[in-house]
């Protein structure tokens, strides 16, 4: 049976923003892996229910093996297959947690000030009520109150000097090549590329040009994705 990976879509079902389901197509490509998508809406949560939890990415690999967490997937996928490593050692993958935990902690939470209200306009409409309902109970107001747009590139601001250092002294986080620690990045960044009209970073940003780098990786797979308005 062909691989599959669960990968959130939009309405649009070619619109793919997930940033946990990037990071685990991004980690596939880089292990040189075939796989086809499901497109899975928040409503469809029967449909993944096999996997004993609520959320993609879920993959399924050939052998009926089923993998969840866009960390755990890049794991398993060191431990099962060969060919370049996404993490490499026990001590690596330590350090690449840290780097997930600076990314969902300092990254994410400056993207969805940002296009919140992009997801919301963009996600089907069977699934507004629920996003609507969810969010605003994890945020404490209503989307539109949480929605700053300003406030979003400020926390953006503070939170990439350290990814601005890094890359001042080399093309990728990991290094000459990318590896796990870049895809856990960028999968954040894909979540605003599909979704917001206007560039994150200036031009003459180290991160610009890492940015620029990453969406060229397996035939600009970034690159070409489908994306929403005016791109
Ligand atoms: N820790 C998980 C997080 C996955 C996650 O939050 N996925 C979101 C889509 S971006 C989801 O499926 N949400 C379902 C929901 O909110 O009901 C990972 O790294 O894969």
């Amino acid at each position: 049976m062909a691989r599959i990976m669960y990968d959130l879509c939009g309405e649009n079902t070619a619109l793919r923003f997930s940033p946990f389901c990037w990071r685990a197509a991004l980690a596939m490509h880089h292990k040189g892996l075939t796989f086809e998508t499901r497109a899975w809406h928040f409503s469809d949560k029967q449909d993944i229910a096999f996997s004993g939890q609520e959320k993609v990415p879920v993959i399924v690999d050939e052998d009926d093996e089923v993998v969840t967490d866009s960390f755990e997937i890049m794991t398993w996928l060191d431990q099962k297959y060969p060919g370049p490593a996404l993490f490499g050692d026990d001590m690596a993958r330590s350090r690449a947690r840290f780097i997930k935990h600076w990314s969902e902690t300092q990254l994410a939470p400056a993207l969805m000030k940002i296009a919140i209200l992009d997801v919301f306009s963009i996600i089907d409409p069977k699934d507004q009520p629920y996003f609507r309902e969810s969010r605003e109970a994890r945020f404490g107001v209503t989307l539109e109150q949480f929605q700053d747009t300003e406030q979003g590139f400020e926390m953006l601001e503070k939170a990439l000097p350290p990814l601005r250092a890094q890359l001042e002294g080399s093309s990728f986080i990991d290094g000459d090549h990318p590896g796990g620690a870049d895809y856990l990045v960028f999968g954040m960044f894909m979540l605003a590329y599909v979704v917001h009209d206007g560039a994150l970073f200036k031009s003459d940003d180290p991160v610009a040009q890492w940015h620029e780098r990453m969406l060229d990786l397996f035939g600009g797979l970034g690159r070409n994705a489908p994306r929403t308005g005016s791109h």
